[in-house]
């Protein structure tokens, strides 16, 4: 299989299916095109109809939005229990999925994905807070019903985890304060290896709006990161 990302410091969509697989143990090819670069609308072209990132090519089939590729995995590779066992655990974890792919609007352009970023107290507003506190609610709930079976939402990873993982960045990144037991998830998945490899590629590609160039977090500037409110 091959996966089709954008640049990891910026495609929180491609994060999605790129840590279902790898934490899951799917074998895959990464195929990165440049969001942002001259020339992305013609590497795209190659691989996607919609001219979006991400897809997922399997032999002649091409699967695109980023649900569709989970669900395609999760038909795919049933052993892996990519959605959880139990219907009623199943009918939730695809609920908030789909209410992270169709909603938080004003969470995703007011916060956008920068995962080297530092720019704490940068996009927050009242309506973002909604969305934030709705989210909190979201992993808190879910931790404490779950809590004896496992660390993730469900207890054992799920695509609910990776729907969620890009928030998770985009809390460190812009210092989002969420009760404990939403923030103890949060660092949970931060910490995850996965999760930290592409944080890893994303410091390695160095490839970063000029305009994010004074807020990148390397080991020799976090303490001469500059905070704009
Ligand atoms: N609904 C799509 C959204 C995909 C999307 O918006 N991808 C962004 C990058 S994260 C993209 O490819 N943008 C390029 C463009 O719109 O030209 C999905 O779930 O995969």
């Amino acid at each position: 299989m091959k996966l089709v990302i954008g640049n990891k410091n910026y495609s929180s969509w491609s994060l999605r299916p790129w840590l279902l697989m790898q934490h899951a143990g799917i074998a895959f090819e990464e195929i990165k095109v440049r969001l942002f670069a001259p020339g992305f609308e013609e590497a795209i072209a190659q691989h996607s109809p919609t001219g979006k990132v991400p897809v997922l090519v399997d032999g002649d089939i091409t699967v695109w939005d980023t649900l569709s590729i989970a669900e395609y995995l999760a038909e795919s590779f049933p052993e892996k229990q990519l959605w959880p066992a139990d219907r009623a655990q199943r009918a939730y974890a695809r609920s908030i999925c789909a209410e992270m792919h169709s909603s938080f609007g004003n969470l995703r352009s007011q916060l956008p994905m920068n995962v080297t970023a530092v720019l704490p107290g940068r996009g927050w507003n009242v309506a973002v807070q909604r969305d934030v506190s709705r989210i909190a609610t979201i992993w808190s709930e879910l931790r404490a019903r779950h809590a004896a079976d496992g660390p993730f939402l469900f207890g054992t990873f799920t695509i609910a985890d990776a729907y969620f993982a890009p928030v998770v960045s985009r809390f460190a990144t812009y210092g989002i304060h969420v009760p404990d037991a939403a923030k103890q998830y949060a660092d949970f998945i931060l910490a995850l290896p996965a999760m930290q490899a592409w944080i890893a590629d994303a410091r390695e590609e160095r490839d970063f709006l000029a305009s994010d160039e004074p807020y990148r977090l390397t080991p020799d500037r976090a303490d001469a990161i500059v905070i704009n409110h």
